[in-house]
C-alpha cells in the first residue's frame, strides 16, 4: 500500500505554520487573546504605534509571552515536521509566523518570518542580540546606550527573509499550511502565489479566511494530523490527489 508520507517525500514541500501548531504546547493562538490584553487591543501592542506610545507596557506583554513560551515544549506536530525535515532534508523549507522555539526545541530549522520571542534588538545599532531575560519593570538597553526593543515583526513592518521564502514558494510543488487563521498577510497569500501550480493542503480544526486555494483541507488538530500524515498512516484522500 502507498503510504502519503512516501508521496509526500516526492516532492519539493513548504511547510507554513501558525499559531495553531504551538496552541497544544499551551501558548495561545494569536485570536485566542480574545482580541484583548490589559485592555489593549492585540493589533495596538504587537505595533509600532503601541511602541512609541509605551514602550514598558509592550515589554510587560512580552515578558510575559516569554514567560509562557519558556516553560513550554514542542507537541507532536513540531516533531513531525522536524521528523520530515530530517528525511527530506533541503526538499523541505519549513517558514513559521510562530516566535516561539518549539521548531528549534524539535529538531528542525524554520524561517521566522514574524522574528523570535527570545531576541531582542537595538533601536540605534540594529544589532540582533539573544535574550531570554524578562523586561517587565524597566527598558533594556544595548551597549550603545541605544533602547533594546523585541525581536518581533510588528503591524505595519516589513516581514522577514522574504525574498528568500519567495525562493522556496516558487519551487515547491506541494504546500502545507497549518494552525494559521489566513489572515495576515504576507503570510496570507503564499498559497495564492502557488496555486494552480503546486498540490496546497491545510490543516487545522477550522477553515482558514483564504481556503478558496487549498486543493486539500485536513479538519483536525496539528498534533493528531501531521505525525499521521507524515508517518505511516493510512491515506485521509486518494493517493493519486498528490501525484
Ligand atoms: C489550530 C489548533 C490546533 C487552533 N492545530 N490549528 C494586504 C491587505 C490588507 C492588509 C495588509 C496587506 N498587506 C499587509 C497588510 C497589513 C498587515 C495585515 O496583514 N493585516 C491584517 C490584519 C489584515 N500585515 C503587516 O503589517 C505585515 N507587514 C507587511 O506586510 O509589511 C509590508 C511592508 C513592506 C515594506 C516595508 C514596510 C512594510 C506584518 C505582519 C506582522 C504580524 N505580526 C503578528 C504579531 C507579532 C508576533 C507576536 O507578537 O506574536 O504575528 S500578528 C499575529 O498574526 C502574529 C501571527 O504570527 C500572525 C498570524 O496569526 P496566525 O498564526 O494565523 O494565528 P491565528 O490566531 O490567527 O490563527 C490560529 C489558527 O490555528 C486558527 O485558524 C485556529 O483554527 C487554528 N488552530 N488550534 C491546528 N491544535
Ligand atoms: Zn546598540
Amino acid at each position: 500500500m502507498k503510504h502519503i508520507a512516501d508521496i509526500i517525500e516526492n516532492h519539493r514541500v513548504f511547510i507554513l505554520t501558525g499559531a495553531g501548531v504551538s496552541a497544544e504546547s499551551g501558548i495561545p493562538t494569536f485570536r485566542g487573546f480574545s482580541g484583548l490584553w490589559c485592555n489593549q487591543r492585540i493589533e495596538d501592542v504587537a505595533s509600532p504605534e503601541g511602541w512609541r506610545k509605551n514602550p514598558q507596557l509592550i515589554w510587560e506583554f512580552y515578558s510575559m509571552r516569554r514567560k509562557t513560551a519558556l516553560s513550554a515544549k514542542p507537541n507532536p506536530a513540531h516533531f513531525a515536521i522536524a521528523g520530515l525535515l530530517h528525511r527530506m532534508g533541503d526538499r523541505l523549507f519549513v517558514c513559521t509566523q510562530n516566535v516561539d522555539d518549539l521548531h528549534e526545541q524539535a529538531g528542525a530549522h524554520a524561517v521566522h518570518m514574524h522574528g523570535e520571542l527570545f531576541k531582542s534588538r537595538c533601536e540605534k545599532c540594529r544589532r540582533v542580540f539573544e535574550d531570554r531575560e524578562l523586561h517587565e519593570y524597566e527598558i533594556p538597553l544595548c551597549d550603545c546606550g541605544g533602547r533594546l526593543r523585541p525581536h518581533i515583526v510588528w503591524f505595519g513592518e516589513k516581514t522577514l527573509e522574504l525574498d528568500k521564502i519567495h525562493r522556496a514558494l516558487d519551487q515547491c510543488t506541494l504546500f502545507i499550511a497549518v494552525g494559521t487563521s489566513g489572515i495576515v498577510e504576507p503570510a496570507a497569500s503564499f498559497v495564492s502565489r502557488v496555486a494552480g501550480r503546486a498540490w496546497t493542503i491545510y490543516v487545522g480544526p477550522d477553515d482558514p479566511a483564504n481556503d478558496y486555494y487549498f486543493t486539500r483541507k485536513i479538519a483536525g488538530k496539528a498534533g493528531k494530523v501531521l505525525p499521521a500524515l507524515f508517518g505511516r498512516s493510512r491515506l485521509p484522500f486518494p493517493a493519486s490527489c498528490l501525484e
